[in-house]
């Protein structure tokens, strides 16, 4: 072992040197080991307590290792884990059932992480191009907005306009067009194209910074494209299942789109689950053999899926999202700091946008400072720095962390 590799191994974290020699560096994490999470919180390796104001990017809306999904899962896991789709097993069609019913739906395509729900969306959307709208063979346009983010396929920063993402990754998928989010008069233009087929957004944009439109867009967006026989494909991978304060973000506006894919918390924290969500008119495009996935529907990713809807279900976690977000908005507003130029979101899906300091510090050491005093946040695009703990998270200990955050604030500048 070469000499930093031994310096390294004596000064930093053991769990830290050996991500660092023998993993990819592709994420740039905070100083921090976690070793165990609770509900609300995380517990590093010395037993230092957090709040966790990130939850796995909206994946652990349900609260960490919540019991009814770690039931789920372990009374699945001693009995089936995995068939295949090559034969049938005795949980799919119940899961099926029960999500198709609580989101209005004829159908669902079960997959796994999100970005292959947004690639199965697509497929579906390309599927329907040709076969419903009959827009010639390989000509489908699909349109996209500036700043979303759907994923690390090839497809996926095809659509990105983040060149950290999509550097260096070409050549591209063709096909995808990309106009300004929030600009309707941009969209309305692009669909003079007829062989527009569909556009997939982010009802609010979460790696972009929860980035909310203007009031009034999405229903506009999805009115331009009815009018031109456009599909409207909702990503809600990371604003549904109660994030932002209902149990779609699409809901905020009434509408309903073609189709909804899900994601993160669909997995109760637990396990990657997603799902494309669709009525018959689109899915039944897909034939045997068109499109699937090894683990897409296993009956141990069903069981912990069904889990983690009913637990958002029973536990009102939309109605808690909706009233802690407004307590959260309504401290950060009152912090009276020069460094924070914005407070914004929906529900406990929040980001504070941070001024440039003067003393040189930046976001990351707003999160290193929270870090220091208990709290996990991660900044995006260097300033912006998001709140999202699980929305299981009650008035008491919201304020106590919104003491924390204060705090920090008022400490660091
Ligand atoms: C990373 C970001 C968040 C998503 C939306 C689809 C996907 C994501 C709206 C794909 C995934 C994750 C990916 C993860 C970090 C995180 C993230 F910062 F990268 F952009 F949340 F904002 N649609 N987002 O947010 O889902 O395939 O990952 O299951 O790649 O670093 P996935």
């Amino acid at each position: 072992m070469n000499y930093l590799c031994k310096m390294m191994a004596k000064t930093i974290h053991p769990a830290i040197f050996l991500e660092q020699k023998y993993g990819a560096h592709n994420y740039h994490p905070l100083p921090v080991v976690l070793e165990k999470g609770r509900g609300i919180y995380l517990w590093d390796t010395e037993g230092k307590k957090y709040f966790d104001f990130l939850s796995a990017y909206s994946a652990v809306n349900q609260g960490h290792c919540h019991p009814k999904i770690i039931n789920a899962l372990t009374e699945q896991a001693q009995k089936l884990t995995l068939t295949s789709r090559a034969f049938y097993n005795n949980v799919l069609g119940e899961y099926e059932k029960y999500i198709t019913e609580l989101f209005g739906y004829d159908k669902v395509l079960p997959m796994n992480t999100g970005v292959e729900g947004g690639e199965t969306a697509l497929k579906l959307c390309r599927k329907w191009a040709y076969n419903v709208k009959k827009i010639k063979q390989n000509e489908a346009v699909i349109l996209f907005v500036s700043g979303n983010f759907w994923g690390r396929t090839l497809s996926a920063v095809s659509s990105s306009t983040d060149n950290e993402s999509r550097n260096d990754f070409g050549p591209y998928m063709p096909g995808f067009e990309v106009i300004p989010y929030g600009d309707i008069y941009a969209l309305e233009t692009a669909l003079q194209n007829p062989n527009v087929a569909g556009l997939m957004l982010e009802p609010i944009q979460g790696e972009a910074g929860v980035v909310i439109p203007p009031a009034g867009y999405i229903k506009n967006a999805y009115e331009l494209c009815k009018s031109k026989n456009v599909l409207f494909i909702a990503d809600e991978i990371q604003t549904g299942l109660g994030r932002t304060g209902k149990i779609l973000a699409c809901n905020y506006e009434n509408i309903k789109p073609d189709i909804l894919i899900l994601g993160k918390a669909l997995g109760g924290g637990v396990f990657p689950v997603s799902a494309v969500l669709c009525n018959n008119e689109i899915m039944d495009l897909i034939k045997p053999g068109q499109h699937g996935s090894t683990f897409g529907g296993n009956p141990l990713a069903c069981r912990v899926a069904k889990a983690a809807l009913e637990v958002i279900i029973d536990e009102n976690l939309c109605e808690n999202s909706y009233n802690m977000g407004k307590i959260f908005r309504e401290r950060m507003n009152k912090i009276n700091s020069p460094i924070i130029e914005t407070v914004r979101g929906k529900g406990l899906f929040n980001a504070i946008v941070i001024k440039p300091f003067s003393n040189g510090k930046t976001a990351w050491d707003v999160c290193i400072q929270l870090m220091n005093n208990g709290l996990l946040a991660k900044q995006t695009h260097g300033d912006i720095i998001r709140f999202a703990p699980p929305l299981i998270i009650n008035e008491s200990e919201l304020n106590s962390a919104c003491d924390i955050i204060e705090k920090t604030i008022l400490d660091i500048y």
